[in-house]
């Protein structure tokens, strides 16, 4: 007997996916009343279903168990399960015992969605059959159809934790920084969970500019400067021009990209030596690097009002990502209001803040975090709202042009569902 445990989206992938093969299994979340619940039994009405905390007569009959990636390695269940030897499996170890064809993963603490999305693109592009899938949205068993000829995987260290045998085409690790340290027990564990998906690549790629990712010879490498060898991805500065290279060949002008920001020159570069490592043809992928205009909450330009542009990064859950996003706009705007706040993440802001005192103009301060922001903010102005109908408006009123960035640098659940409806908030605030 099987248990899966969780029943988010990963949970309902993997019970689909077992009743389809005929294997039975038993379910359990912890939660009382788990949101998705009246839809399981009813799509499930036979599937023993356990509830409200972990119990250890859940584990009785069971030799395997399909975890979600959301429930901690330190949760009791977890603990019980391996003082007893049963198996803990990601859907990802799932997913990889079935699959048929070739799989590229993607990891990294920052760009993943959208590395994954824009190689998702130029595969499509090139007339090949592809899926993209995992922690972007879409489980990874909910991706496996016969037809697909070539499955792009985001893959979280949660995920990553719960596998050990993946077999990847290639993949890479795209950058490591601090983040969901609640999770680990330090920074290092961390970064081994990440580095973890290089286990698993027959091809490796490599971001030359991220000291944690160690290089290897055998290895593609990326990064932003000229690259070392033939096989390489970098860019150029020619007569205050840049391009995009691959060894000393010229791809395309970085300028001809649509995303802004050196962080998205890196994404670029990753997904070309990605895509170029699969076979696909180099003109295709540029086409497509030139017509991408990123995703939905990833510093997503939303409008420009009266000489005031708005962008929507909801995404930016954590400092780097927001640093990020300012250092993308600070070059080209004078005043920049910020919005931020939320649940802010077990890490160093000094660096957040030291950029907020040396370049924004002012910062409209939301969430359980505003007041430790606040006292970490010294020469910028800051202001607080209570939601986000009031942070767009104090923020628009501070500035007569310029830029209103909404990039909290804090996970949203203390106001919102999740940062897609922080987003959507934003937008409806500054659009309607
Ligand atoms: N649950 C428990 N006990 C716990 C924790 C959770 O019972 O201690 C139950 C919840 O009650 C709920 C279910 O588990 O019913 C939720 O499972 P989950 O948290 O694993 O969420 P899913 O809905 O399955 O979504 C997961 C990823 N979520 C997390 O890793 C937290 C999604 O990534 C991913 O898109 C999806 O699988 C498909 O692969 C989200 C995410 O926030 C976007 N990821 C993190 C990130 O990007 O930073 C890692
Ligand atoms: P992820 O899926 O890893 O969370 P996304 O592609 O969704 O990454 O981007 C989330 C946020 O992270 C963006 O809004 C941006 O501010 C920041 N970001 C994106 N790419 C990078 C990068 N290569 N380095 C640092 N920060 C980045």
């Amino acid at each position: 007997m099987k248990l899966v445990l969780g029943l988010g989206i990963t949970g309902f992938s993997i019970a689909r996916f077992l009743l389809q093969q005929k294997i039975a299994f038993k379910v359990a979340d912890s939660r009382q009343a788990p949101q998705r619940l009246s839809e399981f039994l009813s799509e499930f009405p036979t599937v023993e279903v356990a509830l409200d905390g972990w119990s250890k007569s859940t584990l009785e009959e069971v030799d395997e168990i399909f975890i979600s990636p959301g429930i901690a390695q330190n949760e009791e269940i977890v603990i019980w399960a391996l003082e007893q030897g049963i198996d803990i499996v990601s859907d990802i170890e799932l997913f990889s015992r079935y699959v048929q064809a070739p799989v590229i993963g993607i990891t990294g603490s920052n760009g993943k969605s959208t590395v994954t999305q824009l190689l998702g693109e130029m595969v499509e592009a090139s007339g090949k059959k592809v899926a993209v899938g995992g922690n972007i949205g879409k489980p990874a068993l909910e991706c496996l159809h016969d037809e697909v000829e070539l499955y792009v995987l985001e893959l979280s260290s949660y995920q990553l934790d719960y596998s050990k045998n993946l077999n990847l085409l290639t993949g890479v690790v795209l950058n490591i920084t601090p983040d969901h340290l609640d999770r680990y027990q330090s920074f290092e564990h961390y970064t081994n969970s990440k580095l973890s998906l290089y286990h698993y690549c027959q091809n490796l790629i490599i971001n030359m500019d991220e000291p944690l990712v160690p290089t290897q010879a055998s290895a593609t490498h990326f990064g932003i400067n000229i690259p070392k060898q033939e096989q390489d991805f970098g860019t150029v500065t020619c007569h205050g021009s840049c391009y995009f290279l691959k060894g000393d060949e010229v791809l395309m002008g970085v300028d001809e990209m649509q995303l802004i920001g050196e962080h998205n020159v890196a994404n670029i570069l990753a997904a070309l030596a990605l895509g170029d490592q699969i076979g696909l043809n180099m003109v295709t992928m540029t086409d497509c690097v030139k017509i991408f205009k990123g995703l939905e909450h990833r510093l997503e330009w939303v409008t420009d009002k009266q000489g005031i542009a708005f962008y929507n990064d909801s995404k930016a859950t954590n400092a780097l990502a927001s640093i990020t996003a300012l250092k993308a706009l600070i070059d080209k705007h004078e005043n920049i209001v910020l919005i931020a706040g939320g649940l802010a993440k077990d890490e160093d802001h000094a660096e957040f803040f030291e950029l907020i005192d040396r370049d924004v103009f002012g910062v409209v301060l939301i969430g359980q975090s505003a007041m430790d922001f606040e006292h970490g903010i010294h020469t910028a102005k800051t202001i607080h709202a209570q939601d986000m109908r009031e942070a767009v408006s104090l923020a628009k009123d501070m500035i007569n042009n310029g830029v209103v960035l909404l990039s909290p640098a804090c996970a949203s659940f203390d106001m919102y569902d999740n940062f897609e409806h922080r987003g959507r908030e934003f937008k409806r605030a500054v659009l309607g």
